[in-house]
């Protein structure tokens, strides 16, 4: 059997459900609804009509869950994110409301084939990565786990960017995911509200003591709701996600249309839409544009607007808003929302401001992604205060009672006083939003316990001493519906033959499988099934790009954005190296194994960009080279995307999760490839260390330097040039790379890239590569006993089941949020 089957999965659909009944009302959307006839409908066509059959079905259960919440006076939970990292929603959708086999049917009694129409759904890719597509499997534990929570973010016009090979380099180019409309989104017109920029304060004195301030702003915009159901496992609940549109107050300027102005009438127009209209492409670098700033005021506006509407239909006020509203701010891209929330509950609802500061701080918390100093955002005083100049007023004044605070505590330095100030006064003055997050919340959290522990004693080291309760660890989990059940089905098939059913309702329960690690004829059949996907990846290679592949061969995976941190770097260098000895050595045993690559570049970021065109420049050589007998490929795969790692991740026999120590705040690709059966080699950095923890030291391949050597050696100062000089591999390797043996057009291409590892090394690319090698002889070597190999992987996928995203939402919920 080679999908997931609905058998023993009550349905969770309230209506009868049988594939007539489906098929009845696909027929009945797409005449009705796309107005089209069976005869002459188009695969998109009929893509459509299912999803609406889908909708409609989700949305009795959406209601309901909307109901439940008023009726029980519930707390809300609002997650504020600039990125929501989704992917395709129809297979997610189908399984997760039990019709999956039904709905085939019905198709299939048309002559459709879901799984040829599911792949023509675009992906939604409003995120970057990492941070973005925790988001979205947050968005499906809340429902899961039966949260009352709405996701609040935009809706890019465009998201993530595609990505093109022109003769190995990246190229970027535009995304349009709305090109043939959304069936799964509601407008919502009446859920608008105005949101202001620039302008002025103009103080009134109310009576002797209230002073009110009222910001007159120059511009307006128009936000816009717009709702996708999110459907929880066996539809327990439906949630929303809520995405902002912005429109023009006038959509044209007719005075100036009818004066012959053609353009200008459109200006006001063009600049409100802009606001929704990209997705920033930067990663773990702030993007540092006004636009930037706009966007992130625009939609915290907006969705605490809602959220104080919503909260007043109910209550007669807001004293009780921290008691029934948590607003968690997914990184610093909401952080203007503390300012916000003060000044709408002060010059709007006419609290005072100390009362108002008090709510905010018990409403909001917030989750650091990174430690990257260039990745904290911060914006020039002088733009802030142009354009929000309301809001710089309350920064300046939460600052002063800040930095009396720890004035008065006499636990600060002059220079940690100012290293706690909300404005970062070092060079031109600028607002620190990682500050004004911190002392805006009650809760700061990291996203693995070795992040956690980084974050007290570097970044927020002074803030930490000042509030030592707040900073508290969420270890990220991913959603085993989309990272397990729906991108594997086969092996969840064999996994419920093998265990039963509860592990899909408690991930934890796939322990029971360690029972089965060593016994040949499971492991013969984990084998079987991890082939059947290897052979899919190859599928897709070759017809891509003409490139075959051998599935007997060790599926080595890098997949992730391309970041000199992540040091993809390391892993070509090896290649090459490992290729130099294949070629010396023809006598021995080689382990044959395709190196897979994918990811995008931020598309300013020089240094990713050349590591793609490197990736590319040795696949050629590699690939090309008789004498190398096939025993190694590299492939570099365009386009990285949710969808391609749902083909690749299941596809995995070696993860690589080699980022340099203490650079990687968690990773969550590190999680999706265990629990699907994949060798991790890896690191002592985020959450590899607790993954480490729960499969046990022999089954997962750590190597290198720890966080605190990479810390030392930064500070004392290290000689890369001598390392580098002491190994024969990796001086013959990085020789060959600057010298342009695999740029003969452009000798110089790669120069400065290996300069780096010679002159500064900063990522440890030199300093950790004899140990990467060694580790990568000794996976080749348990590669070579298949009983132990097997053994270590079925290990992992019995013991991943903590790195479920429910845990991680259940320990928000009970921990911060006090919901649920
Ligand atoms: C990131 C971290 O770098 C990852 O280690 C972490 O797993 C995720 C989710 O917590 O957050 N922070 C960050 O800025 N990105 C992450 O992936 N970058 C992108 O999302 C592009």
């Amino acid at each position: 059997m080679d999908r997931l089957s609905n058998e023993k999965i009550p349905s969770a659909a309230p209506r009868e459900s049988n594939a007539g009944v489906l098929a009845q009302e696909i027929i009945e959307r797409l005449t009705y609804r796309i107005g089209k006839d069976p005869k002459v409908a188009k695969p998109h066509d009929w893509l459509t009509a299912a999803i609406l059959v889908v909708r409609d079905r989700i949305t009795d259960k959406w209601m309901e869950s909307t109901r439940k919440a008023y009726a029980t006076d519930a707390k809300r939970v609002y997650y504020l994110s600039l990125e929501f990292l989704i992917g395709r929603l129809m297979r997610d959708a189908v399984t997760n409301i039990g019709l999956m086999d039904e709905l085939r049917e019905a198709l299939a009694s048309f002559g459709v084939d879901i799984d040829v129409i599911a792949a023509l759904e675009p992906d939604a890719a409003l995120g970057n990565g990492g941070l973005g597509r925790l988001a979205a499997c947050f968005m499906e534990s809340m429902a899961t786990v039966d949260i009352p929570a709405y996701g609040y973010g935009i809706r890019y016009v465009h998201g993530l960017f595609r990505q093109q090979m022109a003769d190995g380099w990246q190229v970027e180019l535009p995304e349009t995911w709305l090109a043939h409309g959304n069936p799964w989104e509601f407008e919502r017109r009446e859920s608008s509200y105005e949101i202001g920029f620039g302008g002025s304060v103009e103080t009134v004195n109310v009576d002797e003591e209230v002073t009110r301030y009222v910001w007159k702003p120059a511009e307006r915009v128009i936000a816009t709701a717009c709702d996708t159901p999110v459907v929880g496992w066996r539809a327990k609940r439906v949630n929303t996600l809520r995405l902002w549109t912005a429109h023009p107050i006038d959509p044209i300027l007719l005075d100036a249309f009818n004066a012959g102005d053609h353009i200008g009438a459109l200006r006001e127009s063009n600049k409100a839409e802009s606001l929704a209209r990209v997705l920033y492409p930067a990663d773990a670098t702030p993007a540092g544009q006004e636009l930037r700033l706009r966007q992130e005021f625009f939609f915290s506006s907006a969705s605490l607007q809602d959220i104080l509407r919503r909260h007043l239909q109910q209550y007669p006020d807001f004293t009780s808003l921290a008691d029934k509203v948590a607003i968690q701010l997914n990184d610093t891209h909401p952080a203007v929302s503390v300012a916000e929330l003060v000044r709408l509950l002060t010059d709007v609802h006419g609290m005072d401001f100390e009362a108002a500061w008090d709510i905010a701080r018990h409403t909001f918390s917030y989750t650091n992604h990174t430690l990257l100093p260039e990745a904290l955002e911060t914006w020039p005083v002088p733009l802030f205060e142009r354009l929000l100049p309301r809001h710089m007023q309350i920064v300046y004044a939460i600052n002063a009672k800040i930095l009396l605070e720890a004035r008065k505590q006499k636990s600060h330095s002059d220079q940690e006083v100012r290293n706690i100030s909300l404005i970062d006064e070092s060079g031109d003055r600028r607002v620190r939003m990682g500050n004004l997050a911190f002392v805006g919340s009650h809760s700061i959290n990291g996203v693995s316990a070795l992040h956690t522990e980084l974050m007290k004693e570097t970044v927020f080291a002074d803030l930490h001493r000042l509030y030592p309760t707040r900073i508290n660890n969420k270890t990220n989990g991913i959603t085993p519906r989309r990272w397990l059940m729906q991108c594997n089905p086969d092996l969840v098939t064999l996994i419920r033959g093998a265990i039963g059913d509860e592990f899909m309702d408690n991930t934890e329960a796939l322990q029971a499988l360690d029972a089965f690690a060593d016994k040949p004829d499971f492991q013969e059949q984990f084998a079987r099934i991890k082939r059947s996907n290897k052979v899919k990846l190859a599928q897709l290679v070759q017809s891509r790009m003409g490139i075959r592949l051998d599935p007997s061969a060790m599926f080595d995976i890098q997949i992730k954005r391309i970041h000199e941190y992540k040091r993809q770097l390391l892993n070509i260098v090896e290649a090459i190296s490992l290729y130099d000895q294949i070629r010396s050595h023809p006598e021995l045993d080689w382990v044959p194994r395709v190196k897979l690559f994918a990811g995008k570049a931020a598309p300013s970021y020089h240094n990713a960009k050349l590591i793609i065109k490197l990736a590319n420049d040795v696949a050629k050589v590699i690939n090309n080279d008789p004498s190398v007998r096939g025993l190694l490929k590299i492939v570099f795969i365009p386009n990285y995307n949710v969808s391609l790692a749902e083909i690749m991740v299941p596809a995995a026999d070696l993860s690589e999760q080699i980022s340099t120590a203490g650079m990687e705040a968690s990773g969550t690709g590190n999680m999706k490839f265990a629990l699907n059966g994949a060798l991790t080699i890896g690191t002592l950095d985020g959450a590899n260390v607790e993954m480490r923890d729960w499969v046990g030291a022999d089954n997962i391949k750590i190597f290198g330097m720890t966080a605190d050597e990479v810390s030392k050696v930064r500070a004392e100062g290290h000689n890369p040039r001598a390392i580098i000089e002491q190994s024969r591999e990796l001086s013959q390797a990085l020789f060959a790379i600057s010298s342009g043996v695999f740029s003969p057009d452009d000798r110089n291409r790669f120069t400065g890239l290996i300069d780096g590892i010679y002159n500064h090394d900063w990522f440890m690319v030199a300093a950790d590569f004899d140990a990467y090698a060694t580790a990568q002889r000794e996976v080749d070597a348990i590669w070579t006993d298949t009983a132990s190999w097997y053994s270590k992987t079925i290990r992992n996928t019995a013991r991943m089941g903590w790195f479920s995203s429910d845990r991680t939402i259940r320990q928000y919920a009970g921990e911060i949020w006090r919901a649920g």
